[in-house]
Parts: structure tokens; sequence; C-alpha cells
């Protein structure tokens, strides 16, 4: 039922010790090799000896993803280059991307925690899984791929794209469990209706999903039109990548392993802690990262800690569904947008007004991403052509800073709502509770 009881199952009290002394070895371990965390320590008047207890630990300074930015590419990794046998990068694509590395070491933690959520989820030796997580640089598809094989299921590496062959190879290899964001998912049993292939032709079981917050309407959907178990699986590449934390087939929040990363839900605004059970923003520390450690590292998602014990028999604490995130990223396709990107391209091009508004919507369970922009009098009244040839160009500038398809709608002056506060810039119609 456990991959790794004798962690797993660690009682609290242990946990705890066991957290306190590898934090121990991880701060001293950056105030060593990386001088970001030593003069951020050193600005607050701390050393490692104020660290006596976890409480102490609230005290020291948090990282966020503009330090990872300020430093790119390897500004804050503690190891040689030489000692980085692999390096991933966010897709988030707001200027420079945020690089993470991994030692040998690292990955093998990496392949036990992802086989940790595999397995708590459901998946065994017998299975053949199929990840049509993106393989690349993002670090879900071989992040997932060699948890699966710890496991010695038989990995089908689909990666992303390609619905009908994806649905094909289902079929003919007989997969019996699948890996992937959950939107991407739903597509494909809409797919799989067209090609007039039902749920008993297919022999799934499992699924694994996550990297964009899902709903449990979208649970229901995904298990009754594939025959599946559904768990919900979350991480983010700063930390580690997939594997931080996912749910046991008991479905009642994700199980982040404390052996590897100590957790802390604070008030987004007063950065203090909230009580037990109460929902607030996660940061998360690495406890045995070698090349990347990360201190407190504020992770904008909001969700909530339960430490009560889980049917399950596993002792770590678990973090309820992400219910959003702090900041105003808007996850579409499981791509990081910042209205910021679009806004910077809309500014920079001629005749085109400071109005516009970024609709998303949800059809065939596919993410869409609209943009209405204002355009001048003049182009209107311009002929034809110079309208088609801005479409056209904005089109395309839009879909190589965000990396995906922008449906650009074109209107008059003065027909966007105009709000007396803040614009409204964005309305995000995928309802998502
Ligand atoms: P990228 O930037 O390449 O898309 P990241 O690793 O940075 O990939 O994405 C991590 C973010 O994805 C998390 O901070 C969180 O907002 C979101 N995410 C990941 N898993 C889940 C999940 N199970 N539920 C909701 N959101 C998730
Ligand atoms: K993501
Ligand atoms: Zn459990």
């Amino acid at each position: 039922m456990i991959f790794n009881p004798d962690y797993e199952c660690m009682p609290r009290k242990r946990i705890k010790d066991l957290q306190l002394s590898r934090l121990r070895g991880i701060l001293s371990r950056v105030w060593e090799n990386v001088k970001f965390y030593r003069q951020k320590m050193e600005e607050k008047g701390l050393s490692l000896k104020d660290l006596r207890t976890l409480e102490d630990f609230s005290k020291f300074p948090f990282t966020v993803k503009q330090d990872l930015r300020d430093t790119y590419p390897f500004g804050l990794f503690a190891v040689p280059e030489r000692d980085v046998v692999r390096l991933h990068a966010s897709s988030g694509t707001t200027g420079k991307p945020t690089v993470v590395g991994y030692t040998a070491r690292d990955l093998e933690t990496w392949a036990e925690l992802t086989a940790r959520v595999l397995y708590a989820g459901g998946l065994r030796h017998d299975d053949k899984v199929q990840n049509f997580l993106g393989y690349g640089l993002f670090t879900g598809g071989l992040g997932m791929h060699y948890g699966a094989e710890k496991i010695g299921a038989t990995v089908i590496p689909t990666s992303v794209g390609n619905s009908e062959r994806q649905i094909n190879i289902m079929k003919d290899f007989g997969t019996t469990a699948i890996i992937g964001t959950p939107s991407y998912t739903l597509h494909l049993a809409e797919v799989m209706k067209d090609m007039n292939i039902k749920r008993e032709d297919l022999k799934l079981r499992v699924g694994f999903f996550g990297a964009e917050p899902w709903t449990e309407e979208i649970r229901k959907e995904l298990e009754s039109s594939l025959g599946i178990i559904a768990t919900d699986n979350y991480g983010l590449s700063e930390i580690m990548g997939p594997g931080v934390a996912g749910e046991c087939q008991l479905k009642s929040g994700m199980h982040i392993w404390e052996d590897h990363f100590l957790v802390e839900i604070i008030d987004p605004e007063t950065l203090e802690p909230v009580e037990p059970g109460e929902v607030g923003e996660l940061v998360i520390t690495s406890l045995t990262k070698e090349a990347l450690p990360i201190i407190r590292y504020r992770t904008r998602d909001i969700t909530y800690l339960i430490e009560e014990p889980c049917g399950c028999g596993r002792t770590m604490a678990r973090i309820g569904k992400i219910k959003g995130r702090t900041d105003d990223m808007l996850i579409v396709r499981g791509v990081n947008v910042f209205p910021s990107q679009i806004e910077e391209v809309l500014i920079s091009t001629q005749g085109v007004l400071p109005h516009y508004q970024i609709v998303l919507d949800r059809k065939n369970h596919l993410d869409i991403i609209e943009v209405f922009v204002e355009v001048s009098d003049n182009i209107f009244q311009d002929k034809m052509r110079s309208l088609v040839e801005m479409e056209r160009g904005l089109t395309h500038k839009l879909k190589s800073v965000l990396g995906i398809d922008v449906k650009l709608r074109l209107v008059e002056p003065k027909t966007i709502e105009r709000s007396s506060g803040k614009a409204k810039r964005v309305v995000d119609k995928r309802k998502l509770s």
C-alpha cells in the first residue's frame, strides 16, 4: 500500500526531529555556498546559531521567484556547475525563465518522491503508464517518468499532444494508467468520443493529474468518462517539479513529503503564520536538495494544511486543493501567462488604444484566451487592409511572446466596459471555485 513506509508513516515527533536536523544542515550549506542567502541572513542579523527550534525558523528571510530571476541562471546553485547533472527551466515566459538544477543525488530523491506520489494514487509494477506531460525543459514529463520506472511500471513516454495517436496507443498497448494535466486529459476524453472509442475499449484504471488547478467536477468527469480513479498531485519547478505532494486513493488532500520539505502556511499580507488549518500562502523549504536548496520559498499558491492522520496510514501532513494564486498569473493550458505580457505587446503597437480585456473561457475542455482591444478611429476609417494586417501582426506577436494561441478581437473605441476603480483586465469564465 505504501512505497516507503519507514518515512511515509514516521511518527510525527520523529518527523519534526528529522526536519530540524536537516534544516540545520541545509542552512549551513547555503550559508557556506550561496552568497545570496548568507547576505539576506546577515541583513536580518541572523546566523546559524539563531535556529534552535523549528519555531525559530520564522525569523529567517523568504525567497521569491524574482530572486531566481535576479540571479539567472545559476546564482542560487549551491554546488559547482560540474556537479549538476540535469537542468530544467520553468515555462514562465515573463522575461527570463527560472532555471533549476539537480545533482545525481537530487535526481534519486526526485524519483523516490514521484514514486511515492504515483504509488499512493495506485500505480503498481504491473501497470503500463502513459505519460502525456511535456518532456523537455518542463519538469513534468521527466519528473514523473523516473518515479514510474522506479515503481517498475512500464512507462510509455508519449509526451504532450497528438491526441488521436495518444488514444490509439492507449488502445493498442493496453495502457492502464495515465499521467497528464486535467484539461488536456478532458480533451482526450472528447477526442475518444469522436473516435467512437468507449472506456470499455481501454484498460485504464488510474490517472494522475496536476500542474494546474482543477475542480471536483472535473475529477468526476474524468473518472466517469475514462473509468479511472483520478488523484491530484502538486509540484513546482523551484522546489523540485512534480512529486512534492500527492493524494492517496482516499482523495482527501495531498500528502506532502515532510522528510524532504518543510511546509509553512502564511498570511500573504502580514507574512505571519496562520492558525493550523487556516487558508493562506504555501511556503516551502527544501531540506535535502543539493544543487538548488531553497529557503522559505513563497509559492503564491493558496491552500491549507491538514495535520490529522489520514486513513491510509501515512503520517505525512496534507495540503488541501490549491485554491488559487496570490499573484495575477493566469494558467492557460498549463502555461503561465501574465496579463502584463499581453499589455506590453498591445501597448507597443501603433493604433492600439490602452483599453483591452482578456477573456478566458473553456471550450471542449480546453482553455481559450481571447483578447479584446480597441483600435483608434482613424485605423477603422482606413482601408480594411491595415486592420487585417494589424490583426495578423498582433496575433503572431502574442503567440511568440506567450507560447500559446490567442484569439484577437479588434473592437471600436469605447466598446470595452470602463470601470471607475481598477480596470477589469481579466475575465475568467472557467469557473474555478
Ligand atoms: P511552469 O512554470 O513550467 O508551468 P511550474 O513548476 O512553475 O511550471 O508550475 C508550478 C505551479 O503550477 C504551481 O505553483 C501551481 O500554481 C500550479 N500547480 C501545480 N500543480 C497543481 C495542482 N495540483 N493544483 C493546482 N495548481 C497546481
Ligand atoms: K504549471
Ligand atoms: Zn492518505
